[in-house]
């Protein structure tokens, strides 16, 4: 018999209402010390001497430049919007200025290659009913302490289409995540309501298709997590996470993945491969 679904009824079921859920001890220490130590390794080899390109989701459009349009069959260095000085120097080390790591890292390093197509996030897909789901993007995110950028309010399908949506992340804890360290926050339920806007690139780059509507910050919860959860977030909700302020950083690894059977990719989404994506199949 093949590979089953590990979600049970009452998981599905909060996901379905609630558009999240937490699996806690999805990874295990182990697993979280070997992704840790990978990443120190890339950040050690990471030349940042020649090129700094910021990543930030306020400033999608200017900061959205062929190093990043790249970045989807690669491994690459974003920096944190605050880690420079004036004159363009680093105010902190180099570890300590990066604000993501991607977007191919599940499949350029062995280390995450290996952890992003177990089964255990196989079958997971199979329990949300996946038929021949992809990791379509992965992402190292820092958090850094003390200047760890915010991620504005959005939702996943708008970022990595399909026609009908099937984006679903898997974010996994690498540190715990608090409200003083930036946790996610969610609207629960807000996936009902649909798709509001989408990310499109075009000749010109690359642009929403509609401003964002205003939330009323009241209507988030924090979705606090110890180290090893894996947070499911359903490709409609509306999530988001605030700038780190705190000692502490928060880092997470975070895949999005999209089917491939029943549905079709957007030509217009602002990952455009060379090489198509291998799905996840069970050894
Ligand atoms: O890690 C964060 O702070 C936000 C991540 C996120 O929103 C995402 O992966 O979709």
């Amino acid at each position: 018999m093949g590979i089953v679904g590990n979600l049970n009824s009452n998981q599905l079921q909060f996901f379905n209402s609630e558009g999240y859920l937490v699996l806690e001890s999805f990874a295990s220490p182990d697993e979280i010390k070997s992704l840790r130590l990978k990443m120190e390794q890339l950040l050690d080899q990471f030349d940042c001497s020649s090129r700094a390109s910021i990543f930030s989701t306020r400033n999608q459009q200017q900061t959205t430049d062929d190093y990043f349009f790249e970045s989807a069959e690669n491994i690459s260095f974003f920096f944190e919007e605050k880690a420079f000085d004036d004159n363009g120097n680093l105010k902190q080390p180099k570890k300590l200025s990066i604000n993501k790591v991607g977007h191919a890292l599940h499949e350029r390093d062995p280390i995450f290659k290996s952890f992003s197509s177990s089964e255990k996030f196989l079958s997971l897909l199979y329990s949300l009913g996946y038929r021949k789901p992809v990791v379509i993007q992965s992402m190292y995110i820092f958090k850094q302490p003390g200047i760890g950028g915010e991620v504005v309010p959005h939702q996943d399908n708008s970022f990595l289409y399909t026609n009908p949506p099937t984006c679903t992340g898997l974010w996994l804890a690498l540190e715990d995540a608090t409200i003083t360290n930036g946790c996610l926050w969610a609207i629960p339920g807000s996936h009902k309501d649909g798709l509001v806007r989408r990310f499109i690139r075009d000749e010109t780059g690359v642009h929403f298709d509609k401003p964002s509507p205003s939330y009323d910050q009241k209507d988030f919860v924090p979705i606090e997590v110890k180290a090893g959860s894996l947070v499911v977030i359903h490709g409609d909700l509306i999530h988001q996470s605030f700038e780190n302020k705190s000692p502490t950083s928060r880092h997470a690894y975070s895949l999005h993945v999209v089917d491939t059977d029943g549905c079709k990719w957007a030509d217009d989404n602002w990952i455009r491969r060379k090489v198509d994506p291998e799905p996840l199949y069970s050894s």
